[in-house]
């Protein structure tokens, strides 16, 4: 060590970063399980969850492929990140998403057809009628973050309760925004913690080509926050982990990243064809690891799930995606002018002209 051989020089800082894990990659569990976990009634409505979120995916990628749907992003093997840390937080806690959070958006109670909606160009997809707190989905990378911070910063002004769960891709903490909302965050205290869904791309970039940190929970450390990884294909441990940040948030005690390791089993976007540029071999080793037959794998051991429990989940799941999808299709689109309807409580001039032009056009447009 430096400091044993050079007298003018001591350490005054280490730091650990933790990885949490509950079920290994067959759903054996490790240790002793947290207390929901030993609900198999909660595992079930997890399971469920991540069941349709995949439905949802699915249906998704189906309906953009006949030309019925905009770009989309799938969350195909994420599902645990998404289901674990929307189930680890309150009804009135506020999640601000990033693209591929449907599962989380599902869990909060946005309809699938409201999340059809926005994928398919249609902004009243965000006007979504159950959390109405929550934010809408995040297109641009790490801009959540700095929201997430004023959201949080919000409540705690307002002596509220309540906590701020802002959601990004690992890519997402290569961004200034991250950085600047992570020290600012940790230099107000604020109720917010910060997951990053690890999933090891940021489209063809890998993870370790875009930073030299060995992790990116240790990010965390230049804020003065706690930072950890967990499984994220565990998603047990997502939501054990995320509902420790997330009380501690609440109770005043500041913000926190969460480094939840999984992998994107899906092509980027449905933009993208992801054998340009990673091994397929690479993504077969994986699909080993991924959340869904994990947690199927500890309920089935478990003697909570049959054979028949998951044809009904998988046609349960389908059926409420078809429907979802059969109500998005039978929505008339939006009128021109909606553009224009939600900037500003005051159209300035030259907005005003260009909405009267579009309401023109679509008068003679039909
Ligand atoms: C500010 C900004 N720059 C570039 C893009 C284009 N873009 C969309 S997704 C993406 C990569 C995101 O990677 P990551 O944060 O790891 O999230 P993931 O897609 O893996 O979930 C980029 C560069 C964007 N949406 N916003």
């Amino acid at each position: 060590m430096a400091e044993e051989t050079d007298p003018t020089v001591r350490t005054v800082v280490r730091f650990d970063v933790r990885m949490t894990r509950h079920l290994l990659p067959d759903g054996t569990p490790v240790g002793t399980l947290p207390d929901f976990a030993r609900d198999p009634a909660e595992l079930e409505r997890l399971y469920r969850a991540m069941v349709l979120t995949r439905a949802f995916d699915e249906k998704a990628v189906a309906l953009q492929r006949t030309g019925r749907l905009g770009t989309f992003a799938s969350s195909l093997g994420q599902e645990a990140v998404s289901v674990g840390l929307a189930a680890a937080m309150r009804a009135e806690d506020i999640l601000v998403p990033s693209f591929r959070e449907q599962g989380a958006q599902l869990w909060r109670g946005v309809s699938a057809t409201e999340i059809f909606l926005f994928w398919g160009g249609d902004e009243r997809g965000s006007d979504f009628a159950g959390p109405r707190q929550d934010f809408p989905v995040c297109i641009p990378v790490a801009s959540q973050f700095p929201h997430a911070v004023g959201a949080a910063l919000a409540l705690k002004l307002r002596g509220e309760p309540r906590v701020a769960v802002c959601v990004a891709g690992d890519g997402a903490t290569s961004k200034g925004d991250f950085y600047e909302a992570l020290n600012i965050a940790g230099a107000w205290a604020v109720p917010a913690v910060f997951v990053i869904a690890d999933n090891q791309w940021a489209i063809s970039v890998r993870r370790q080509a875009q930073t030299a940190a060995g992790t990116l929970a240790q990010k965390a450390v230049a804020a003065g926050i706690p930072g950890e990884q967990v499984d994220g294909n565990d998603v047990v441990a997502v939501r054990a982990v995320v509902a420790r940040a997330v009380e501690r948030a609440r109770l005043g005690e500041g913000p926190s990243l969460v480094e939840a390791i999984t992998y994107r089993l899906a092509d980027h976007t449905t933009a993208d064809d992801a054998r340009r540029y990673r091994d397929p071999a690479e993504v077969s080793e994986h699909w080993k690891e991924e959340p869904v037959a994990r947690l199927r794998n500890h309920l089935i051991a478990l003697g909570a799930w049959t054979r028949e429990d998951e044809e009904r989940a998988l046609e349960d799941s389908q059926r409420l995606v078809a429907e979802a999808a059969e109500a998005y299709l039978a929505t008339p689109p939006a009128p021109a002018t909606a553009m224009f309807d939600h900037l500003y409580e005051t159209l300035p001039a030259a907005l005003a002209a260009q909405r009267a032009e579009a309401l023109a056009q679509e008068a003679s447009h039909g």
